[in-house]
Order: C-alpha cells, then structure tokens, then sequence
C-alpha cells in the first residue's frame, strides 16, 4: 500500500471557516483546449477571526495565471499558488475586500468528468462534491453561500446555447463569430451547485405555474434530433412540481428551470440550481429503445433532482458528513411521489429488494459506515447505498414513529427555520423533536450507528388464557472501527393475522409500547403479552418492511405459506414467500454442494403459481411474486464459505420446478396477459409487461425451446418485450443458432443508439457462462464501447460483476481478473468510476476458500500500485482491512 495514503477528514475537527464569498462572479472564455476563467469575489471575514488570517482556497489541478486583491496585482511575497491551494497570506486590514482570480484549464483533456469537461462536443460541469475547485480557487465547501452572476463566452457556431444557474440577464453577439451570455442566480447556494452548460442541443420547452400563480419557463436539452424522446422527462418533471406543491407546500422559486442530458456522466443526474445536468440514460425514453424500467427510472430521477431543490439547495448540508441530510430525505420524498405515482405496495417490495441488494451487503462487511459517517478519505466514495437508501428508510421510520400530520409539522418547521442555511443532521431531527414534542435521542442512533441490526423473535398462544406471548430480542452487529453498539429504537409495524386472513383484536399489550400497529423496541429484549386475542394468530411482523433490520422469526413453514396466501399487508404476502423461496434455496444449494438432488417442497411451488394466477391481485404484484430470489440474495443469506456456482444449480432447479408444475396455467396466463391495446408506459401496462416477462422465462424452461422467446423476440412492439425476451434467451439458449441470431439482430438494429447498445452488452454480461469472460474480452473490442464512458463501462463490467454470479466469481478467478484489470485501466482516466467498479470485491471475505484467496491476492496486488487515486486507494484500503 502505497504511503502517503491521504488525509483523513473528520466531523469532529468541523471548524467554520474565517472567510465568506457572499457574492461571485465568474467569467468563462470558453474553449475546449483552453478555458480561461476570471473570479470575482467579495470576500468576508468573520467578526471573531483574527486580521491576519491566512485566507487558503482549495484548487485541484489549477494554474494560477493572475491574482489580484481589490484590483490591484498580489505581491508574490503575499500568496503561494501550488496546483491544489492557493494561500494569501496579507490581505487588507478591512474585513470586506476583493479578489480576483485568473486561471486556466483545459476541459477537453478532463477525463475524471468532474468540473468543466466536455461531453460529445457540449461543455459542461459537474462540481459536487468537490469540482468546484477543479475550475477556480474557491472555499469549496458547503457552507460557504454566495449569490452567482456567471458571463459565458463562446463560439456561436460551436456553443450557440449558453447556459448557467438562475435566470438569464442578457446575451448578445461579439466578434470573430463569438457571443456571450449572463446568468444570475439570486439564491445564495454553494459551490457544489454551480453549473455551465455550453453546446449546440435541442430543447423541449413547456411552462409551468405554480400554486401561487408564478409562471416558470421548462426546458429539457438533448442532442438534435432526440427531443421526441424528452417528453416522458417533462411530462414527469411537470408532475414532480405538482406533487412537491401538494405534498410539502413547495413551491419553485426561479424563472426557469432547465435539464440538460449529457452521454458521459459518472452519476445519474445532478441537481445543480436551477440546471439539473444529467446522464442521458435518464432522460431519454420511448417505447422503442426503452423499458419500462427505463421510464420508471427517469420517473424517479427527475423527480429526485427536482426535490433537490428545497431538500439540499435551499436547505444544504454544513459539510460533506451530512450528505444524508438531502440524499437520505430526497430520496425518501422520490419513493413517495413513485408510490403515489405508481403501485405503493408493489413500490415498497422494489425498495427493499434494492435495500437487499446493495445496502445489506455493504452494511454487512468492510465499506459499512454509518448513514452520517464521522470520517472519510475520499467524499466521492460515500455516495453509496447506506447513504442514499439507509438514509431514506430512516426518514420513513421517522413518519412511522411520529405519523403523518407531525412528520410533516416536522418538515414545515424544518423548511422554515433552516431556508436558507447550511445545516446538520442535529438540526434536522431537532425539528421533529420541536414539533412533535417527542424524545428522538434513541432514535438518532439509525444515523450515528453502522451495521444492520437483527431482530429474533418468537410467539406462543395459549388458547386458554387468551393471550398471545411474544419474545423479542435485538442486536447490531459489529462493523469496523464500531465494535460496541448501543441499543435501537427501532418500530415494527405488525398484524395479528387471524384464521380468516383478517387482523385479530386485542385488548391490551404489556411489555413494549404499540401504537397504531407498531411495536416499538427500544431495550434489548421485550416479552410482550397480548391479552384477549380470541383466536390462535399468526404474527405478521415488519410489515411494509417498517425498519431496515434482518429478522430472525421462530415460525413454522405452515405459518409463513399462511401469510403469503392471507396477509391483508401486500408487501407481508411477498416477504413470507421470499422467505420461503430463500430458505429453500439455501437447503438447496447445500445439497447439490454435498453432490444431491436439489428438492422443493409442491406446497411451495403451488403457492407460487397460485398467487402468480390471482386475477384479483395486480400483474406487477404477481410478477415480483414469480422472481424467484436472485443468486446474490442467496448468497448474502448464507453468508459464508459461499459456493456461487451451488446456488446456480439450485436456482436452476427451482425455477424448472415452478415451470413444470406451472405448464399450463402460465401458458394460458402468457396468452391472455396479449395486449393489443398502443402502448402507454403506464404503472398498469408495465405490469402486464412484467408479468408476461417473467413467463416467458417459464415457457422456455418448460418446453426447453427458445421458441416461445424467440416469437417475443420478434414480434415485439416495445422495448420491455424485447430486452425480455432477449434476455432469456441469452441466459438460456446463448449458445444455440436461435440466441446468437437474435443477439446479433438486436445489434443491427441499435448499431447507432448507445444507450440501447449498453442493453446489449448488459444482457451479455450477464450470461452464466464459463466462456463469458473471453466474450466480455472481447465486447470491449467493439467499436461502440469505451472506457471513457461510464454508461458503457458500468453497462458491460458493471453488470458482469454485480449480476454475474457465476461467471465473476468463476472459480479460476478469471471473472475477478477481467474486472481487476478494467479498474486498474480505468483509474488514472476515471478514479471515481474505477472505484465504485472495485467494490464489486466487497463481500470476498464471505465466498469459498478458493476464491476468497483469488480475490485477496488480486486486491493485494492492485493496492500496491504506487500510482493509485485516492479513490480507488481508499476502497482498496477499507476492503482489505
Ligand atoms: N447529488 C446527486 C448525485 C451526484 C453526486 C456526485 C456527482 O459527481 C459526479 C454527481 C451526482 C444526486 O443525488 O442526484
Ligand atoms: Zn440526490
């Protein structure tokens, strides 16, 4: 490992700093190969800082070429330029003055894609969380507010569209073919906010107005030609400022508001004031090159940076340990506009299978971190799971604690008392605390406290007393650098599920407070007794996953079947069966490991295709019904001494298990779910889609023929359809003349579409095969993919070592080498793409001996680079501990 590893940053050392940028203004001389930048800045320094305060700005990579202090050019003797700090040492006695500060940059040769870079010939800029200082000197952090007044000057024939935050001032032509344009934005906001975008793109325009009568102009650029497919994005930006007004009461407060869709962006999108820029993937949407994944996606995105607006840019976070502050709680307000949008339960079951599947694991080994971490190397690699999602479900259990009205008496006070400042997570459950008078100390733990904390419980009637008894228990496991954790509040929202499927009364409960359906946890162990229940039920528990926490329940396999056949809780039906369907892959996989025949119980099949069959539940429900868990869920439930290729088998069997028994009632289901109606990309639609999806998978399994895939394939009038069906055919048939012809036509036919290209190669990726590794060889040898674009990177790579089971932890260890090989190719070009790729390694700790040791000595010689970013050190690093 390479010595000089990095600074650490850490919340305890928060000072506030001695200098305030009140105001800005920034002139940009645009050009690809050399951009000139001129700040201005009112700088402030505060009442209790000393007069003779170095005054130290951050930089990253910059070239000072002018300094001046109220006009008039610094003495060298006064500041010392190095390419990532700029230090002033004598400054003016007063406690007002101006600087000024030239430097020059180069954004055709900025392959990292944060500050100004350039994006298929569009300029463009990505500052948070620290590429502010990537384009000039500056306080880059976020508690330094300042009002922004931003000149552009370009080519008219390269960059005929000039745009920045706020609202435009005014534009006009200049010489030599060249013209210029001034933005102002009047809300002071931090740097990480700031963006330029300069090019020659299309634009949707549409008008909204607000409840209060204020009329904003909208417009969502694109590249020529691509503007009929911004509709679905304006269409879902137009419902998302709706929903934000009727919801929490805000309401947008510019002129305009623009998204600009950009092909190379590290992220999904960025919710820069007032100019949102964001990855195309989540712009552009019809039915022919999208899935319904694809518009549920945008839905969700377009969404989330719009909210962003008052959830992180008029309220923003003190420092970089708060991100969760607007990440946590954006993301929460996304989910509910999605469930309002769409279907709540079939929603929530979507939240938690993406919980599963990328926080558990990461709370659950080396990269665990609480949702407000107390310390990092590198900020750019705590956009993660926990963060985002964890951070979410702690708002969501927050509203269940409180309910509804105070929640949101708990947001008002919030929005009012923090406009406009930069603050903390203390401040934000302060306001909860405040205005619903109640005690959120234990509570704030979810925030303070990595790992996932378990709960065990276990239940007995006594028909004779009425009463039913109940044992629960909590724990949190340890996580590194947290070896001794303190005990939750954690609320578990339950049901008594009596014989009839109905919930049972009770008359009274000792031994937890219950309020509203929720037990309340808070010491390690509770009994609780229920007093008065009439009948023997069966406890229905976390229901709408209501914690984020594992549950250890002593129940019966007959009283699991139970609830996913009556659970009047939508999401309690689905739970119970996965759990069912897990715990039968587990048994599974360890008996084809001991060299048996996998077997599954025909009440568990038959549960499956009886709910899959329910005309009266939703076809989106059934479809997640018919998902059997994934590979990854299974083993991140064993957890240990994992055998990928075990649970593959297993899989294998279950899912012919299901189709054989299912035959004839999922082929009648296939034909009837045929829609002729035009497509609409609605919830109600794409449920049917998804549900015929999950068929076709069955069909073929069933006749063992590509047949049924192929006529899919083929006949397909929309992209859902189509990527399904292809799919299936390249986990099953790809070595057949049908899977190749059909992955070959696919190609031809979306040659020239990138994004529906990166389906392509994902579908490839993801194929179970030992020779998947030579195929994704050579894929990156095909003209359309780039290591330069992370889109194409994370479509073949990314994909390959998150849903390749098999072929990633293949036990030569050649998936991890492909994958090894990319990030240490992909570091020096893209160290935040190369580092978010390493963490496909997290979990090696859990797998087989072999592979564990494959994966360790790849790991250990890629850490000894000297020449690492310190992103990829980092993950390296923590992985490795
Ligand atoms: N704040 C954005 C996420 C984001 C973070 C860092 C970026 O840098 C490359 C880009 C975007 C969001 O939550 O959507
Ligand atoms: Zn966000």
């Amino acid at each position: 490992m390479r010595t000089e590893s990095g600074q650490i940053f850490r919340l305890e050392d928060y000072q506030p700093s001695n200098y305030l940028i009140p105001e800005v203004v920034l002139d940009f001389r645009l050009n690809a190969e050399e951009t000139l930048v001129t700040a201005r800045l009112q700088v402030e320094r505060i009442a209790r800082a000393p007069a003779d305060a170095p005054l130290i700005l951050d930089g990253d990579g910059l070239v000072l070429e002018a300094l001046a202090v109220n006009g008039t050019e610094a003495e060298p003797a006064d500041y010392d330029a190095s390419p990532d700090q700029l230090t002033i040492s004598r400054l003016p006695a007063s406690r007002r003055f101006e600087l000024t500060i030239v430097t020059r940059i180069a954004p055709s040769k900025n392959t990292t894609l944060m500050g100004l870079y350039v994006s298929s010939g569009v300029f463009c800029t990505q500052c948070e969380a620290e590429g502010f200082r990537r384009i000039t000197y500056f306080l880059d952090r976020p508690d330094i507010l300042s009002v922004y007044t931003v000149r552009m000057e370009a080519d008219r024939k390269d960059a005929p569209l000039l745009l920045s935050n706020g609202n435009p001032l005014e534009s006009g032509d200049l010489a030599d073919g060249r013209h210029f344009a001034v933005w102002h934005d009047p809300f002071p906001k931090p740097s990480y906010l700031f963006a330029l975008v300069a090019g020659d793109l299309g634009v949707v325009k549409d008008r909204f107005t607000t409840a209060s009568g204020r009329e904003v102009d909208l417009g969502i650029y694109v590249e020529h030609g691509k503007e009929k497919r911004a509709a679905y994005a304006m269409d879902a930006l137009k419902r998302s400022m709706r929903w934000d007004e009727e919801r929490f009461g805000r309401e947008y407060d510019l002129d305009v508001f623009n998204i600009v869709a950009v092909s190379d962006f590290n992220m999904g999108a960025m919710e820069n004031k007032g100019l949102n820029v964001f990855n195309d993937k989540y712009v552009l949407a019809d039915e022919d090159t999208a899935t319904d994944v694809d518009f549920a996606n945008i839905e969700a995105i377009i969404a989330h940076e719009y909210f962003h607006n008052w959830t992180g840019n008029r309220i923003t976070c003190r420092d970089w340990f708060q991100l969760c502050l607007k990440e946590g709680l954006t993301v929460f307000r996304d989910h509910e506009f999605s469930a309002n949008e769409r279907s709540r339960a079939v929603k929530r079951i979507a939240e938690v299978r993406g919980l599963r599947a990328h926080q558990f694991p990461e709370d659950q080994g080396p990269l665990a971190h609480p949702v407000r971490p107390r310390r990092y190397r590198e900020i750019n690699n705590f956009y993660t799971a926990t963060v985002y999602e964890k951070g979410s479900e702690v708002v969501r259990m927050l509203r269940t604690i409180l309910g509804e009205d105070a929640f949101r008496a708990g947001m008002d006070l919030y929005f009012e008392r923090h406009d406009g400042q930069a603050v903390t997570i203390e401040d934000f459950v302060k306001a909860f605390e405040d205005a619903s008078g109640r005690d959120l100390s234990q509570f704030s733990l979810w925030y303070h406290q990595a790992g996932t904390p378990n709960v065990a419980l276990s239940s007995r009637y006594d028909g004779k007393e009425k009463t039913l008894t109940v044992d629960v228990e909590q724990s949190v496991p340890p996580t590194p650098s947290e070896s001794r954790k303190r005990l939750m509040h954690i609320p578990l929202a339950f049901g008594l599920v009596g014989p009839d499927g109905t919930d049972l009364d009770y008359q009274s409960v000792e031994g937890a407070s219950v309020e509203n359906g929720v037990i309340h946890l808070r010491k390690r162990r509770h009994q609780m007794v229920f007093k008065g229940v009439k009948a023997r039920p069966v406890l229905s528990i976390n229901r709408g996953f209501s914690a984020p926490v594992t549950l250890s329940v002593e129940s019966r396999a007959d009283e699991q079947l139970f609830l996913a056949r009556h659970d009047s809780d939508p999401f309690s039906r689905w739970q119970a069966l996965n759990t069912l369907l897990t715990d039968a892959l587990i048994a599974a996989s360890k008996a084809v490991r001991g060299g048996k025949k996998p077997v599954f119980e025909d009440e568990l099949i038959s549960v499956t295709i009886d709910l899959a069959a329910d005309e009266t539940l939703e076809e989106a429900f059934r479809a997640l019904i018919l998902s059997v868990p994934g590979e990854a869920d299974v083993a991140r439930e064993i957890g240990r001494d994992i055998d990928p290729d075990a649970i593959h088998t297993a899989r294998g069997a279950l899912l012919m298990a299901i189709a054989q028994a299912g035959s004839q009632t999922f082929r009648a289901l296939y034909e009837r779910l045929l829609d002729n109606a035009p497509f609409s990309p609605d919830a109600r639609s794409a449920g049917r889609r998804a549900l015929r999806n999950t068929l076709i998978e069955f069909l073929v399994l069933d006749s063992s023929s590509p047949e049924a895939a192929y006529r899919q394939f083929e006949d397909a009038d929309n992209m859902t359809e189509r990527a399904g069906a292809l799919t299936v055919l390249a986990q099953h048939f790809h070595d057949t003349d049908v899977g190749r012809a059909a992955l070959a036509a696919f190609e031809k036919r979306y040659r020239d579409n990138p994004l529906v290209l990166d389906k392509w190669f994902q579908i490839q990726a993801m194929i179970p095969s030992a020779a998947t590794v030579s195929l994704l060889r050579s894929l990156m040898e095909h003209p359309h993919f780039s290591l330069a674009n992370p889109n194409r990177v994370r479509a073949l790579v990314g994909t390959f070592s998150m849903a390749n089971q098999t072929a990633f932890h293949s036990a030569d260890g050649e998936g991890y080498r492909l994958v090894a090989e990319t990030v240490a190719a992909l570091d020096s070009h893209n160290p935040q793409v190369a580092a978010r790729l390493a963490t496909a390694f997290r979990s090696w700790r859990s797998l087989e001996k072999g592979r564990r040791e494959h994966a360790r000595k790849l790991l250990a010689e890629m850490s000894k680079r000297t020449d690492l970013s310190r992103d990829l050190a980092d993950i390296l690093e923590r992985t490795l501990a």
